[in-house]
């Protein structure tokens, strides 16, 4: 007879018996993942028939340790164990809408502040990005999304070009939303445009609620990427660049 553990790890379920969240230290936690767990053997087949492209980076410093994976062919699936919750929240936001699997476990030096945690999640999320377009052949390699929630309307257009520049013009009136100090939100885009080569452009066109306007950025933010990052049939695999390449040099 199998114990539920036993049953759910053979059934290809994740099982997760430790959680840092509060007051569910001693529950099970079960995410039912529409991407079958990777064996091993071989690469794991997308619904684009091709592999799935993955990135893995972990990350150590004397302020965080950081693991990011990342499957840009995937269904949406994120697991997002770090410390801040409101970062948990929006990283959900780019694995749902740009339908990328997404686990992001993170430690840091949060009673400083969420600063070094949400900056060097941001650095890995880059990094895991760029390691899994690998050379960028066949891709869209541009994107842009207007994403509105409620009031708030935002405007983000990016390339993967290889080169690293964040042009953002976001007001956001709160200082904090919850504890999470909305001074990060461009902190985390410097971040991830640096590694992951990628010119980005974020233009909030309304919106007067914080929540809402930062929340709208990350959506857009997922939809574009996604764009950039799905392949270009009429592209056949090459690379879109009239110079031949998209990668950091
Ligand atoms: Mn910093």
């Amino acid at each position: 007879m199998l114990t539920s553990r036993e049953f759910l790890k053979t059934s290809n379920f994740l099982f997760r018996s430790h959680t840092s969240r509060p007051r569910v230290a001693r529950c099970c936690s079960v995410k039912v993942a529409a991407t079958p767990v990777h064996t091993g053997a071989g690469p794991i087949p997308s619904s684009t028939g091709r592999p799935c492209r993955l990135g893995n980076v972990k990350r150590k410093t004397k302020e965080t340790e950081v693991e990011v994976t990342i499957n840009l062919d995937g269904t949406g699936v994120c697991v997002a164990e770090t410390p801040v919750g409101f970062l948990n929240h929006m990283l959900d936001q780019i694995a749902s809408h740009g339908l990328f699997d997404l686990t992001v476990k993170a430690n840091g030096d949060t009673w400083i502040d969420d600063h070094h945690t949400v900056e060097d999640i941001a650095l890995a999320l880059g990094t895991a990005l760029s390691q899994a377009l690998g050379d960028r052949k066949g891709i869209h390699r541009f994107g842009e999304f207007s994403a509105p929630l409620d009031e708030a309307l935002t405007h983000v257009v990016l390339d993967l070009s290889g080169r690293p520049h964040l042009s953002c013009n976001l007001t956001i009136p709160a200082q904090r939303i919850g504890s999470f100090d909305t001074e990060l939100v461009e902190h985390f885009f410097m971040s991830f445009a640096n590694t992951s080569g990628t010119t980005l452009h974020i233009r909030q066109l309304a919106g007067k609620n914080s929540h809402h306007i930062v929340e709208a950025t990350f959506k857009a933010f997922a939809r574009a990427l996604r764009r950039a990052c799905e392949y270009d049939e009429r592209r056949a695999g090459q690379i879109a660049s009239s110079k031949g390449v998209l990668t950091q040099q």
